[in-house]
């Protein structure tokens, strides 16, 4: 970190605290559980939706698959305002009042216009019912659904969400596993904490010396699965924090295209998973025979290495602090103010309706 300016310094203290807020959360969850359980969706509901704005889109996708594959319910995730404008082509007709679906909405501030438009007019046309997530109690979100999760801990100053995105993700992941009645992967969670600090050491000293490398121009994170969304997010964190070109891809997909943008000015990404490691390896090998460095995040066997023997449902999370803290020591070489965002708004208010 740039210690001769105070330029990011709320950035940089959100996201060496997650540990914490992941603890404090889950003590929040732990005692939500009955209420949750009371909304298990398996016995009442065809289907879950989820949706959030930017950030919380991108978590609303990583969600979606996770709680999918966990509960074997169908569960999709779209932008708010696809809810609120497009409700034809997102949420569908309502054409059989017998299919409920659940809403779950995740916002950090719990006042994004989008967000409050798509749950009352989910609402209003009796399409089931809400669950939010959200940090803040007083906000208009956190009195809309039939259950409320806040968790305070999530709570940021800087506008670009880190310690908020994976306090909410978390809250997202516990409901799934509750859901999906695992309860030794409900019960995992609680090792996340120090997972994440012995990550937050190992991962440090990687972003900064990678930030600084000005002569990179070019960011692609490679995820697949849950990872997709978390790649995502983390592609808007390095556009957010350092104002520069960054998309996501699923793993494979890279090759299909994308792939002929890579120079050796490119740095791609890998959230590399337990189960398809070595098919998601040999993209890297490939992009780095093409010239380009690659940054390979796993349980073992990589440039970050978690190594924490977590289920990977819990260890997802751990990928998330290797890229912020990399978006954040390029911010700062670049002399940008994380904090700060170009452009930005914490929250985005729409005054019309
Ligand atoms: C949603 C959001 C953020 C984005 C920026 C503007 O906020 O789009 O994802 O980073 O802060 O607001 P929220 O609904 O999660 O509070």
């Amino acid at each position: 970190m740039n210690i001769d300016t105070d330029k990011g310094k709320f950035t940089h203290q959100e996201i060496l605290s997650q540990p914490e807020a992941w603890a404090a959360a889950l003590e929040v969850l732990t005692a939500a559980r009955r209420d949750a359980l009371a909304l298990a969706p398996a016995r009442r509901y065809g289907r879950i939706l989820f949706t959030g704005c930017g950030s919380t889109y991108y978590l609303s996708l990583a969600a979606a698959a996770r709680t999918q594959e966990l509960t074997g319910l169908t569960c999709r995730a779209f932008p708010a305002s696809e809810l609120w404008l497009n409700p034809a082509s997102s949420a569908g007709r309502i054409d059989n009042p017998t299919y409920k679906t659940l809403l779950v909405a995740v916002s950090r501030s719990g006042e994004t216009t989008e967000t409050l438009r798509a749950c009352e007019a989910f609402l209003e046309a009796g399409r089931g019912d809400l669950i939010t997530l959200s940090c803040y109690a007083e906000a208009p979100l956190a009195k809309m659904g039939a259950l409320n999760l806040v968790l305070p801990s999530g709570q940021e100053q800087s506008v670009a969400q880190t310690r908020a995105f994976s306090t909410l993700y978390l809250g997202t992941v516990a409901l799934a596993a509750l859901w999906a009645g695992c309860t030794d992967l409900f019960e995992g969670l609680a090792r996340l904490p120090e997972a994440g600090r012995r990550l937050l050491a190992q991962a440090a000293p990687v972003a900064a010396e990678i930030g600084p490398d000005l002569s990179l121009d070019r960011f692609y994170w490679l995820g697949s699965g849950p990872r997709y969304g978390l790649a995502g997010e983390l592609s808007l964190k390095m556009k957010e924090m350092s104002l520069s070109h960054s998309e996501p891809f699923h793993f494979l997909e890279f090759r299909h295209g994308p792939k002929s943008m890579v120079t050796e000015s490119t740095l791609v990404i890998g959230l590399r998973s337990a189960a398809n490691g070595p098919h998601e390896a040999a993209v890297l090998e490939e992009m780095r025979a093409l010239g380009s460095r690659a940054l390979d995040i796993a349980e073992s066997d990589a440039t970050v290495c978690f190594e924490a023997g977590l289920d990977q449902a819990v260890q997802d999370v751990l990928y998330l602090p290797v890229g912020q803290l990399l978006a954040f020591e390029r911010a700062l070489a670049r002399a940008l103010d994380p904090d700060r965002p170009n452009h930005l708004d914490k929250v985005v208010h729409l005054s019309r309706r």
